[in-house]
């Protein structure tokens, strides 16, 4: 099934109406999951083999301002420098608008302002095409459920899905073909002690996009067939721990399913290591940490960098520890931008 099959059937009978207004801004934040994505069972539409977890990053994000340009062509500005429309992600990004096109003279003006290093690995692709979509919904007027959005999110990139609201959020692998069941669904609870801690060892791009590392090992990790059971009972590990506020629960199953999906990397072929040697000194600076009863725990996404889950009231040793940590309260700091 193709992406503009999907967008057909989500915007029903306001495919192809002209847009309501002439410029919409929107703003979505990254995320970070304590259940991770891993795996697609369908790579057109990024429908993923496993369902998945994560927490919004509050204030850390994107904020797209799109308008329409009177340009014979799209205009794209990351962080104030126009992209390359040539290039991997600007490709993408076309393609992706190619799906709004109501007419092929309709062009848009992008400007994504984010405050996260971009390819590194802190989920810059999630908040920049949830903060798209969003702001596609508001210039075209489509008044799309936020089940839907999440749809189209999703369509730009699998863990976009998860980046339309704050706080815990399931993104549902879904079961059906097209996808129409395969979204993010806001988690109810809110847990304000809880705290994230960015540890940025590198803003560099990463070498392979997780794009490419997520299909290597589906397809060639022996390890990969554990991953779904993993996954199952991470879940549902996670939602209870979150529901009876029990940190360490979360925290070691958080951490214990970042480490398997790195397992199933590293026993891919060609191997996939996202890691650097400052982020394993980091991971045993943990670990020694944990054994002098410190409640601290990470996870590591598609690079080398960390991110530290602990509670507030543990927040000034963490920076004490860690001096340059950048901490996020994703319950208490949810302002645009
Ligand atoms: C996640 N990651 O759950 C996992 C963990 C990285 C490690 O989702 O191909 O940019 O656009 O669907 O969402 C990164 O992959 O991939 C990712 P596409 P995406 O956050």
């Amino acid at each position: 099934m193709k992406k503009s099959d999907i967008v057909r059937t989500l915007l029903k009978n306001r495919y192809r109406h002209a847009p309501l207004h002439s410029s919409a801004t929107a703003y979505a934040p990254s995320n970070i999951a304590l259940c991770k994505y891993w795996g697609k069972r369908d790579q057109e539409l990024n429908l993923p083999v496993t369902s998945s977890l994560s927490i919004s990053l509050a204030n850390k994000g994107s904020f797209t301002e799109l308008s329409l340009t009177q340009n014979p062509n799209d205009v794209v500005f990351v962080n104030g420098q126009q992209l390359d429309l040539n290039s991997s992600f600007g490709k993408r990004l076309q393609a992706y608008f190619d799906l709004f096109r109501v007419k092929s003279s309709l062009f848009f003006e992008t400007n994504i302002k984010t405050n996260i290093p971009i390819g590194a690995g802190l989920a810059s692709s999630a908040c920049g095409f949830a903060s798209m979509v969003m702001a596609l919904n508001a210039l075209f007027g489509w008044e799309l459920k936020e089940n839907e959005l999440s749809i189209l999110a999703r369509l730009g990139s699998g863990s976009a899905s998860r980046s339309l609201w704050h706080g815990f959020v399931e993104w549902r692998a879904g079961e059906q073909s097209d996808g129409l069941d395969s979204f993010g669904e806001l988690i109810a609870d809110t847990w304000p002690e809880f705290c994230v801690g960015l540890l940025i060892i590198t803003e560099a791009e990463k070498e392979i996009s997780s794009r490419v590392a997520m299909q290597r090992t589906v397809t060639t990790s022996p390890l990969y067939s554990a991953w779904p059971l993993k996954v199952k009972n991470d879940l549902s590990t996670l939602k209870r721990a979150i529901g009876s506020k029990d940190f360490r629960l979360l925290g070691e199953t958080a951490e214990s399913n970042a480490l398997t999906m790195h397992a199933t990397m590293l026993s891919a072929w060609p191997p996939v290591f996202y890691a650097l040697p400052e982020t394993i000194t980091l991971m045993k600076k943990i670990w020694a940490l944990r054994e002098q009863g410190f409640m601290l725990f990470f996870t590591q996404d598609a690079g080398p960098n960390l991110k530290l889950l602990f509670l507030e009231k543990d927040a000034e040793a963490v920076q004490r520890e860690f001096p340059h940590v950048d901490i996020i309260k994703p319950f208490k700091q949810t302002s645009k931008e």
